[in-house]
Order: structure tokens, then sequence, then C-alpha cells
């Protein structure tokens, strides 16, 4: 595998790590598997190099990542504020992990920007800020902020000692962020990180049960009733148009996260090349939020640039509109109409 990191970025990150007495892991907004699959697995790695190391995230995380080895040393911002701000007050050294820049840590990124702390960001998403940081270990190319850390680790010389626990947690967050190794996942390197990580013993369909099955009843009966009554399939350009409002979220009884994946589901059907599903904001009115997912080379970004307020990857990303959920539906014909050439065939 080809070196992430230069030798003077490896002496940098060795001095940064052994002058640290505290060290603070944080990660962004809504977390996700690769985003405390990464902080929980930094933290063991600094446990295991001799350091102390606490993650703080921004806001709740779904509950089927709590089994995950280390999270009893995570702190969650928003309930716990006065804990963590203590911490931050104290830390030397803070991993920003799966994020590029301060603003996704909404409160949270106010407070580490203050701190004195040296910051490293170990990351993949486009455009990382380069000025937040001490070191900057940002690789849009690879899968998941737990790919960039594990190949950081190989470079350190980190990943000789490599644990079970380290392993599940990194898996957790390469597995979570490609769905299952089905997208963004054709490097080889990715599988000779998987066979690494299964060296150390790790089950890896018991973790893909943990995170994938474990739905409420709730989700899979919305989910039925979003396939059978709002899914609109425009058939001649290969696309699909779901929403979901905040009367049929209380209606179903659904929390914020349990509506992750609905918008991969359209992709199943033959031929379609574009979804996008929307959804009221569940603090904001007046605030749609959109997720886009497309595949091969339908560059969902582009679109959602253009005309949703967003941006992300080719085949995922998100954007925002302001406006009724009815102007936001019409909003999305005219977007899919203005890419009929790329959607079509
Ligand atoms: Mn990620």
């Amino acid at each position: 595998m080809e070196r992430i990191v230069n030798e003077q970025e490896v002496l940098r990150l060795r001095e940064l790590v052994s002058e640290a007495e505290h060290i603070v892991v944080t990660c962004h907004t809504n977390p996700d598997g690769d985003a405390i699959g990464s902080m929980t697995a930094v933290i063991q790695v600094m446990e295991r190099l001799g350091r102390k190391a606490v993650g703080i995230a921004p806001d709740r995380w779904p509950d089927n990542l709590q089994w995950l080895p280390g999270m009893d040393k995570l702190l969650n911002y928003s309930k716990q504020k006065e804990e963590a701000d203590a911490l931050l007050k104290e830390a030397d050294l803070v991993f920003m992990m799966d994020h590029g820049s301060l603003s996704r840590m909404k409160d949270l990124g106010d407070a580490v920007g203050q701190s004195p702390a040296r910051k490293v960001m170990i990351d993949h998403h486009l455009d990382p800020d380069h000025e937040c940081c001490d070191l900057v270990v940002s690789e849009p190319s690879l899968c998941a902020a737990c790919e960039v850390l594990y190949r950081l680790m190989v470079d350190m010389g980190w990943a000789e000692g490599l644990t079970f626990d380290e392993a599940t947690s990194i898996y957790t967050g390469m597995m979570t962020d490609t769905g299952g190794f089905t997208f963004a996942s054709n490097r080889p390197e990715v599988f000779l990180i998987v066979s690494r990580l299964l060296e150390t013993g790790i089950d890896k369909d018991r973790i893909y049960r943990n995170v994938f099955y474990t739905a409420s009843p709730d989700r899979y009966r919305l989910m039925g009733y979003l396939l059978y009554v709002k899914m609109e399939l425009i058939r001649d350009l290969n696309a699909s148009i779901m929403s979901l409002t905040n009367e049929e979220r209380r209606q179903f009884k659904i929390r914020n996260g349990e509506t992750d994946g609905y918008v991969n589901l359209p992709l199943q059907i033959e031929r379609m090349r574009l979804s996008i599903f929307l959804r009221e904001d569940t603090e904001r009115k007046g605030v749609i939020r959109v997720s886009l997912r497309s595949v091969d080379d339908f560059p969902c970004n582009k679109m959602s640039e253009e005309f949703f307020n967003g941006g992300g990857h080719k085949n995922a990303s998100g954007g925002t509109i302001y406006g009724t959920m009815d102007e936001a539906i019409e909003l999305v014909h005219t977007a899919i109409h203005k890419y009929a050439p790329l959607l079509k065939g």
C-alpha cells in the first residue's frame, strides 16, 4: 500500500502524540458508523501507546453502535457539555475524525476552535479546512475515515500491535461507509485491509448483524408505507423521488437516525440511476433536507450544488431546500429534467 503521510508528517505526529497528556477525539454531528468507529479506534490505539484519550461527539449517536468497544470513553456534547468543556480545557491534542472542518461539529466546533490544543484531522471528505489543524491527513479517495486511520497506523508503525477491539471499530467504519462494501470499495487495498483486520479474529458477520439488523418495527412499517404510497418513479429518466413529512414521522414514531438508508432503496429497482429522498427538518420549519444517491457516473454532487444548496460525493450527496414540501418536490422535478440527458438510456 502506498504511504499516505511523508516522513516529516510521521515525525510530527509522533512528537504530538508523545507530548500529549490529555487527548480528546471528536467527530461530526449526527455521528455514523465511520465517525464513531474511527473515534473508538483511535482512542484505543492511543491507550495502547500509553496515552489518555476520551471522545466527544457533538450529539447523540445511533443505538446500533452502542455495542462497539470503547463506547464508555465517549461523551455526548449536547447532553454532557460541562464535563466535555472541562476535558477540552485540559486537552493538549485533539483528533478530529471523519470531518474536514470545525463547522461540521456545530457548538462543539466553537469549543474545539477556542482550545489551544494541537489538532490533527483524519478524514476523507472533500475540501478539508487546512487552517484549523496542525496536521491534516485527508484522503477523499479512501472509503472511510477508518481506512485513512488504518493506513496512517501502518505508516506510523502502529498497525503492528493491532488489537481485536481496534479492528472491530475500524471494520465497522469501513463497512458502514461503503454500505457493506457495495459502493466506494473497488480498490484492492480495501480488501487487503479487511483481510488484516480479520486476522485479529473479528467476526465480520456479527458486526454486520449488530449494525444493520437492529431496526425497530416502526422503521420497517414506515419503509413499507414510503415505498407503497410515497415513492414516485420517473421511469423514462431512471429516477425516483420519495418524501417524508414530520406528520408522517410522528405517525410512525420514527426518530431522526431511523430514516437512514431509505434513500438507497429505489436504486434496487432495475435501471434506476438516481434516487432523491426529501424530509422535513425536525427542528426548522420551512427547511427540507435532501439526500441524493446515484450509480455509475451520475454526479449527484453537481445536481445538489446547482439546485439544492449542497454538494458531496459523486454518488452520495446532500442538500437543503427552503420552502414547503410541495415546492421542494417541484424543484426536484425541474432538476431531474434538466439532467435528463445523463439519466436516460
Ligand atoms: Mn466517513
